[in-house]
């Protein structure tokens, strides 16, 4: 299996940071950069009463101890530890899913789990379970070594879901979303008709499939890449970006590259249990999974309620097309992704929204600029002054003496996520004392902090 993490150091420290002497750790996944929170915050509340979702993974063994077996679907067909196959599947004692790998029942590899797989399921379980409190399940695969490997795991995937349609949901597993956070570097489609085929039955099943592209910088359309170029409608190829909307190390292509998330600097639960650095693009591709799945999940709530119903086949592309929409279009991508997109939750939402008519649920849910430190106060020279923001937007950065005079004016442009600005104070020519930094922010609010100035 080509999996595709990184080992390297993480970048816990930034310049500023080093040279005012505190340092920024790292503790979670990429949120803010996706607008996740924004996202439970509006769908959270939402009642589900659609048949229990699932997402499939394609990976190595996952721990349970970390990522909790509850979690997992369950084969209501087949009788655990008998040696025997109970429900003809071709699988003995497939209670929860199959190991292709080492051709067993157990994804666990008895119970070590694997340094790759369990920080998948972690981030897709931090996302949609522990913040978006979704009732969900995984069903866990253990493939995708070789290619024989990989046919029959999504040829198990599509025996799960036919049997969850052509029973009613009384059997068989309600997958919606496939994640597969690896691939095969130099391979071209038109020598594997028969694995890009299976995507197509996976379509028409209504399974939308997101894959990670290489972690190297290549244009997989130039270097060949698999299932990437199977250009299936349905598989949505994902490479991985860092915070400043960079690739970091990942394949590009923008012919075959569907979307960037930020998988770079990505923290989540880990083999051993603790907390660490997961990242590349094996870490991006479960961002946009989550996104995905919840998309779909909700999707179906909001057409149910309205006693709708569309083919299977049209699914994984409606969810898609919310999500690529939905994404932020950036400059430093432009050459690299489909339309330079990159992963942004909120805004798939919002076209979801739109199109079933709920976009009222978004009402309060702008996130707003906020100062979140500055220094060094008392001030000398540079006063640098921390921002986050929920958008890209334009602020308006004023100093103020205490008599009220204005000593300093600037529009500033701030991104997504952290901003780090600065004022020379000494540049101000003024006199020794206490000055107003007032900060205006899009809708009218003005951040103000109090800073004392030493004077030259
Ligand atoms: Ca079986
Ligand atoms: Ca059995
Ligand atoms: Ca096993």
């Amino acid at each position: 299996m080509l999996l595709r993490k990184l080992y390297k150091q993480a970048r816990y420290y930034c310049l500023l940071c080093v040279v005012y002497g505190f340092v920024i750790t790292a503790n979670g996944q990429n949120y803010e950069q996706i607008q996740w929170r924004e996202v439970v915050a509006v769908l959270k509340n939402v009642r589900l009463d659609t048949a229990t979702p699932v997402i499939a993974v394609i990976d190595e063994a996952v721990n349970w101890s970390v990522v909790p077996k509850r979690l997992f679907w369950e084969n209501s067909r087949e009788i655990p530890d008998n040696g025997l196959d109970d429900d003809g599947n071709g699988y003995v004692d497939d209670v929860r899913g199959w190991d292709f790998y080492h051709n067993d029942s157990d994804i666990t590899n008895d119970g070590l789990g694997s340094w790759h797989g369990t920080p998948v399921y972690s981030m897709l379980t931090e996302m949609l379970y522990d913040e978006l409190q979704l009732d969900f399940k995984f069903l866990g695969i253990e493939g995708g070594h070789s290619i024989t490997e990989i046919k029959r795991s999504l040829e198990y995937v599509i025996a799960l879901k036919r049997l969850f349609v052509t029973s009613k949901g009384a059997a068989g597993a309600n997958i919606l979303v496939l994640n597969c956070s690896w691939g095969k570097e130099g391979l071209w489609a038109e020598d594997f008709p028969e694995w890009c085929a299976l995507y197509n039955t996976l379509q028409a099943l209504g399974v939308l499939v997101v894959g990670a592209v290489p972690n190297a910088e290549v244009n997989v359309s130039e270097v060949g890449d698999m299932p990437t170029l199977c250009s299936a409608k349905n598989y949505l190829a994902v490479t991985n970006e860092n915070e400043n909307g960079y690739l970091e190390t990942a394949a590009y292509s923008v012919l075959d590259v569907d979307i960037a998330a930020p998988g770079a600097g990505s923290v989540t639960l880990l083999n051993s249990g603790k907390r660490g650095v997961f990242d590349g693009t094996s870490a991006a591709t479960p961002y946009v999974s989550a996104v995905c799945f919840a998309i779909y999940v909700y999707s179906q709530q909001f057409l149910s309620n309205e006693s709708g119903s569309m083919p299977s086949s049209e699914w994984p592309l409606l969810v898609s097309d919310f999500v690529e929409r939905g994404a932020f279009r950036k400059l430093s991508l432009q050459d690299k992704v489909k339309g330079g997109r990159s992963l942004n939750a909120l805004g798939a939402v919002r076209c979801m929204l739109e199109y079933f008519m709920k976009s009222e649920l978004l009402s309060g849910t702008r996130k707003e600029v906020e100062l979140k430190s500055y220094y060094p106060n008392p001030v000398r020279k540079d006063l640098v002054f921390r921002l986050t923001s929920g958008e890209a937007c334009q602020i308006r950065v004023v100093v103020y003496g205490m008599s009220g005079a204005t000593i300093y004016s600037e529009n500033e442009n701030v991104r997504l996520g952290v901003n780090d600005l600065s004022i020379d104070f000494e540049e101000l020519e003024v006199e020794r004392g206490v000055y107003l930094l007032a900060i205006e922010v899009p809708g009218g609010k003005v951040l103000r902090a109090k800073i004392a100035y030493l004077g030259k």
